[in-house]
């Protein structure tokens, strides 16, 4: 826990770079787990030996899968062309994990994985994930197949029932951009552009489409090299010198600036450049739980503890406020509208942000309309410094008392029923000093029981509400966390876990060490809450609320499908008496190389801010 009153300068709440995440060597890396026999290796002889050399050739380190005869081709130029190396395949039970993986691995590297999908019916199992990851604003490369395109070379039925017209309008209306390349060379191309666009600001997932003949024939001639660094350029995400100098004016100026940290990148020279921005100005920061950290939440200039929705110290202070600088936060329309209600605000704000490139028709993630007065068309990580710098004044020291973000310090002592917060303190207490990466959070966490000081402290949810990502999310994050000798801890929901588990296999076959803590509330609680809130608008039985949400009777034993999957699993914990030895042995098996699973039977509940703003009426 933070002390009291205290001064604090930018060294405080600055983070020391450290050892990249994701660069996995020796033993127990997922490339040793499936050696293949050497291959042919060689030159390029078939289509989807060319598509498989580009994915190497953009970086693409790993491509989760399940299989699938659309893409045979492929997998055959992985495995024997390639060697199952760069990339490695990553098995997975359902494609909803595969792009789930993918996407964990991106919220922790910003860099895209690939994940390959079977026809239309694996894309199907994929779609939940992939606008997930699109919400999210995190790139993934995921490979479909279709055909034989050539009707006179199907097999009957099976060829024909996974041939779709266009198979790209299944996902396009929630991915950068899809392809289905003709010939070899296209297919380069396509996946040279698709990785350039999926890893370009606003980064989101792609779609690339490979028909079964394209993958399957011969080369007629081989394909003159081309160098994917050239098709790839770096894009320049910096403000226009205009708007910056007129956002550095009003900030200078400001007596009461709040600045809303929004999507940021995990770097950590980012992270200390946001964090001397707000010290210059002297701006109240407020932080967001559906996404990553951005901005140490026990700072003295952090408003509150972060949370999913707004809550009142934040809107209080947007409405105390002379300037509000947006750095690209999710939902500042509907954010200034739960400040000021639908009147326009009087105060200024100034939105840096790129996210209006991607928005659509189809999908309404762009949220509300927001009322801006200055719009930087820029990076956010990329504009801070330059901010900072036309700004001027130096960063100042913060006389403000730091925010006491642990309300109840102490674990009950008695063997009563558990509370989320209860789960929260135990484990805190249980990991000690050790740096940890909060992989996933459950609906009912409170951002005051765990401060977030490190870009990598948390990574954010899941992007688009959609339940089942969790699991699959944290193992690819866990993988991209291996060599970073942070402990990697999931916290999920039983609902969100029971419709995910099945990725836990992956995790455990590729050895990739992670906790899951199950919030085990053994309801759909969430849906619950909603219930309840339908029966009294309409004064009706609130006893029934759990009918058809309560997963009980019987109850799901989750350690059995924890170590039936080859995790080591604990529990159920009913007790706090139980609950710290768990969380010990689970982190002793993780740090040996397992994947642990801990079953915490708690009571349900949710934060008052987080029902009340479930459960508002229209
Ligand atoms: C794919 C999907 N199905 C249904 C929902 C609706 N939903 C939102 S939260 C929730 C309950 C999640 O249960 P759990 O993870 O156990 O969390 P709890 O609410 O119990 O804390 C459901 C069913 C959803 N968001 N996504
Ligand atoms: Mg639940």
């Amino acid at each position: 826990m933070m002390e009291g009153h205290r001064m604090c300068s930018n060294d405080n709440y600055s983070v020391a770079e450290e050892h990249g995440a994701g660069t996995s060597t020796g033993a127990g890396d997922p490339a040793f787990v499936e050696r293949p026999l050497p291959g042919t290796g060689g030159e390029a002889t078939f289509g989807s030996d060319v598509v498989a050399e580009a994915l190497r050739a953009v970086g693409v380190p790993y491509i989760a899968l399940n299989p699938g005869a659309s893409y045979r081709g492929l997998h055959d130029s992985l495995v024997n062309h390639l060697g199952n190396e760069a990339p490695t395949m990553l098995l997975c039970l359902h494609e909803e994990h595969a792009v789930a993986i993918a996407h964990g691995y991106a919220k922790v590297t910003g860099r895209a994985m690939a994940a390959a999908v079977h026809s239309n019916v694996g894309l199907f199992h994929a779609t939940m994930a992939i606008f997930n990851a699109w919400c999210d604003r995190m790139p993934v490369i995921v490979i479909g197949a279709t055909g034989p395109v050539d009707a006179m070379k199907r097999r009957p039925w099976i060829d024909w029932i996974h041939t779709a017209r266009d198979q790209g309008a299944i996902v396009r209306n929630y991915v950068k951009w899809d392809d289905q390349p003709a010939s070899p060379a296209a297919a380069r191309e396509s996946i040279y552009r698709g990785a350039w666009l999926a890893q370009t600001a606003p980064m989101a997932p792609v779609y690339i489409n490979l028909d079964a003949g394209m993958q399957e024939e011969k080369l007629t001639e081989p394909l003159a090299p081309l160098d994917a660094a050239r098709y790839c350029p770096k894009v320049q995400t910096a403000p226009a010198f205009d708007p910056l100098a007129q956002a550095a004016d009003w900030l200078r100026a400001a007596r009461n600036p709040v600045i809303l940290a929004g999507r940021a990148s995990r770097d950590v020279k980012a992270w200390n450049e946001r964090v001397e921005l707000a010290e210059r100005i002297q701006a109240r920061v407020a932080t967001d739980l559906k996404i990553g950290a951005s901005f140490p939440t026990d700072h003295p200039l952090h408003i509150g503890a972060p949370s999913v929705f707004p809550g009142t110290e934040v809107l209080d202070a947007m409405r105390g406020a002379d300037v509000i600088l947006s750095l690209d936060w999710v939902d500042l329309g509907g954010t200034l509208r739960a400040a000021f209600g639908n009147a326009m605000p009087k105060t200024k704000v100034i939105q840096v942000s790129l996210d209006h490139t991607v928005h659509n028709g189809w999908s309404m993630d762009h949220q509300a309309l927001p009322a801006v007065d200055l719009f930087l068309a820029s990076d956010p990580d990329a504009t801070a410094p330059l901010l900072s710098e036309a700004i001027g004044i130096a960063a100042r020291g913060v006389a403000a008392p730091a925010v006491q973000l642990c309300a109840k310090p102490s674990l009950p002592t008695h063997g009563g029923p558990l509370a989320v917060e209860h789960l929260a303190l135990g484990l805190r207490q249980a990991v000690g000093r050790r740096d940890v990466s909060l992989l996933h959070l459950p609906l009912s966490w409170n951002g005051a029981w765990w401060p977030l000081r490190h870009p990598l402290d948390f990574i954010g949810s899941d992007g688009g509400g959609g339940i089942g990502g969790g699991p699959g999310i944290s193992i690819g994050a866990a993988l991209a966390l291996r060599d970073s000798g942070r402990l990697p801890i999931a916290i999920c929901g039983d609902g969100d876990f029971l419709m995910g588990s099945t990725a836990i296999w992956t995790a455990a076959h590729y050895r990739i060490p992670l906790l899951f803590v199950v919030a085990n509330n053994r309801s759909f609680y969430n849906d619950e809450v909603h219930q309840e809130r339908v029966a009294r608008m309409r004064d009706r039985r609130v006893e029934n609320k759990w009918i058809g949400q309560r997963i009980a009777d019987p109850d799901v034993d989750i350690v059995k499908m924890a170590r039936a999957q080859g995790a080591v699993g604990f529990g159920p914990v009913t007790s706090a008496l139980d609950m710290i030895p768990a969380f010990e042995n689970a982190i002793r098996a993780v740090e040996a190389g397992s994947v642990a699973v801990v079953d915490v039977r708690v009571e349900p509940g949710y934060t008052p801010s987080m029902t009340a703003s479930l459960t508002r009426s229209s």
